[in-house]
């Protein structure tokens, strides 16, 4: 199967994380693919209508999109029980987790947009906060729940972590650390498993 993948992308990292973990990311054929709202990449158009990565194109020439649907497709190949967990608490607390995760990065990305893709007089401060908003919001919730993030990764906990490693990237000038002091101290280790060393981008 191969993947159209940017080694910035937190969407993109999360997949491949999950690979790592699950020992399957030797099965993966990884397509660099550069490509920005206003500057789609025409063979991953062509794969994803919404010309968005990551998407993985199956052995069988099936076309999946996107991080959230492959990730759940890379837990159905390695058959694991514990990175999505089947019911209970346990499922609705990662699939939480990772909703506030993604949405996290989706907000700091049209960040990231408004600076590298939007003229200078076009940018707006007010939409800017807004984003802001919503990663300091997602940040205090993860912060009270550190308690409950997983011993054993989960999609939740890998999207939490690929989200903190992109704020690291692309916003580490603004200190996301000072005010979540006990979500660092979880991140600490978390950015040392193997799996998030091997996808790590150094600012
Ligand atoms: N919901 C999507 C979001 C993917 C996404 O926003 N990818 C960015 C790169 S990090 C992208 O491809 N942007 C190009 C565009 O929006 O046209 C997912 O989970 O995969």
């Amino acid at each position: 199967m191969k993947i159209f993948s940017s080694p910035t992308s937190p969407f993109a990292r999360k997949v491949h994380v999950t690979a790592a973990i699950l020992g399957i990311s030797d099965r993966i054929e990884i397509v660099d693919t550069a490509t920005t709202p206003v500057d789609t990449d025409e063979a991953l158009a062509a794969a994803n209508p919404l010309g968005k990565l990551p998407a993985l194109v199956t052995d069988d020439g099936d076309t999946l999109y996107d991080s959230r649907v492959i990730c759940e497709y890379l837990v159905s190949l390695a058959d694991d029980d514990n990175l999505l967990p089947a019911a209970g608490a346990a499922r609705w607390a990662a699939l939480c987790q990772q909703t506030l995760a993604d949405g996290l990065m989706e907000a700091a990305i049209l960040r990231r947009y408004e600076v590298v893709l939007r003229p200078e007089d076009k940018r707006s401060t007010e939409w800017d906060e807004a984003q802001r908003e919503k990663i300091e919001r997602t940040l205090d919730a993860f912060e009270s729940g550190t308690d409950d993030l997983a011993d054993e990764p989960t999609s939740g906990t890998i999207a939490i972590g690929c989200a903190l490693g992109y704020l690291d990237l692309r916003f580490g000038d603004e200190g996301w650390r000072q005010d979540h002091p006990k979500l660092a101290e979880w991140y600490e280790a978390w950015a040392q498993l193997p799996a998030m060393q091997a996808t790590h981008i150094p600012a």
